[in-house]
């Protein structure tokens, strides 16, 4: 189990003190969701195998959706099997616009308290259906998402006091990845038993960076880039970004950048790039060209960029295959997040406007 030393930076002050707390422990929370997964890796071999899994319908609500947007990608990726992700309220209020004309699919519910409503109302009505079994991610093992569910995948230690997700996020995050190893190959399964420690390493390599460019009011807009297994990461980056320090922040596909968002591009626009590994050429040529329209550029990246090419690179060095190590680009952005709240005098354990769970009052809603 990884031990570390919090609140490294003694003059933090008290603002935002569960959710920097929350962010620096996350690898342990990462050992935990690799543990469970293990634990329950027989169960899950023998819920796939008996529904014969051809389609996926992965859903959550905010951040949840967005990690389910990282989710479904990698499913059809290593599985071959087709899956969809979907904001939970769309599957409830339009399901003839997202049911597979087959009728047939597994519906995996990914919700941090499990008692989010939309998730709830659109998973008992799944079910009413008989559309097929529900799979559940959370961190509340006694939610209502989890009665409603086949088998549940609870990891309990990304549990948290703050509102917005941090350890939450990335434990469930590697809980669909251990989930997908598990399903796919043992070796890369025990492969990503080496990311708490990477974590812990990342976390404590990059804090000042992160502190850095998050107390950097120079800055007054920021895009998060992210393709293909990323840009539901990035899509997170970016509502963490608003979430705790209330900036303007937008995610979007790389290519996608060009085609009208980087007429926003000028000398307080920080862009920050999720790198992939299969093409990253393609990505670094974006960077290049905002650099030149006068934006800073941030890469997260497995192999190092030449100077020449960023302004600020985290570097993972894991040797892991992208598949399994995605939560190594969330600590450094939800950092970054953290520090622009607190410079621009936001706390962020407690965000405009928000509440850790969105509930729904019955009568309200139609
Ligand atoms: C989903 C969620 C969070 C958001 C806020 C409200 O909750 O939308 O993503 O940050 O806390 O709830 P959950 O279904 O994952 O518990």
């Amino acid at each position: 189990m990884t031990k570390i030393d919090t609140v490294q930076h003694g003059d933090v002050r008290e603002v935002g003190k569960a959710t920097l707390q929350e962010i620096i422990t996350q690898p342990v929370a990462w050992q935990a969701a690799l543990d469970m997964v293990q634990a329950l890796k027989r169960e899950l071999k023998t819920l796939w195998a008996d529904e014969q899994v051809a389609e996926v319908l992965v859903t959550g609500c905010g951040s949840t959706y967005y990690l389910s947007l990282a989710v479904a990608p990698l499913l059809q990726q290593q599985l071959g099997i087709r899956a969809r992700a979907l904001p939970a309220s769309e599957l409830l209020l339009f399901p003839e616009t997202v049911i597979p004309p087959s009728g047939k699919a597994l519906l995996l519910t990914i919700s941090r308290s499990g008692s989010t409503t939309e998730t709830i109302k659109a998973t008992r009505q799944y079910r009413e259906r008989q559309l097929g079994k529900v799979v559940n991610i959370g961190c509340y093992g006694d939610a209502e998402l989890v009665a409603l569910s086949d088998l549940a995948l609870t990891v309990t230690d990304g549990q948290e006091q703050s509102v917005v997700q941090t350890r939450s996020f990335s434990a469930m995050l590697l809980t669909a990845q251990a989930m997908v190893a598990a399903l796919k190959d043992e070796q890369q399964l025990q492969a990503m038993q080496q990311l708490p420690e990477f974590g812990s390493q990342l976390i404590a390599a990059h804090h000042d960076l992160a502190r850095q460019l998050g107390e950097d009011t120079s800055i007054d807009r920021i895009y998060f880039l992210g393709s293909g297994l990323l840009y539901g990461l990035a899509s997170e980056a970016n509502l963490k970004m608003k979430e705790m320090s209330l900036s303007f922040a937008e995610a979007f596909h790389f290519m996608e950048f060009r085609h009208g968002p980087m007429s926003m591009v000028n000398k307080h626009t920080l862009v920050v790039g999720l790198l992939s590994d299969a093409v990253r050429d393609y990505e670094m040529a974006v960077l290049r060209e905002m650099r030149a329209l006068g934006g800073r550029t941030l890469v997260l990246t497995e192999q190092p960029v030449t100077e020449q090419e960023a302004d600020y690179e985290v570097c993972f060095r894991s040797g892991l295959p992208e598949a399994s190590r995605s939560v190594l680009y969330l600590p450094v952005l939800q950092l970054l997040g953290f520090y622009r709240a607190v410079s621009r005098g936001q706390d962020p354990d407690h965000p405009h406007n928000l509440t850790a769970v969105v509930v729904l009052e019955p009568g309200k809603q139609p």
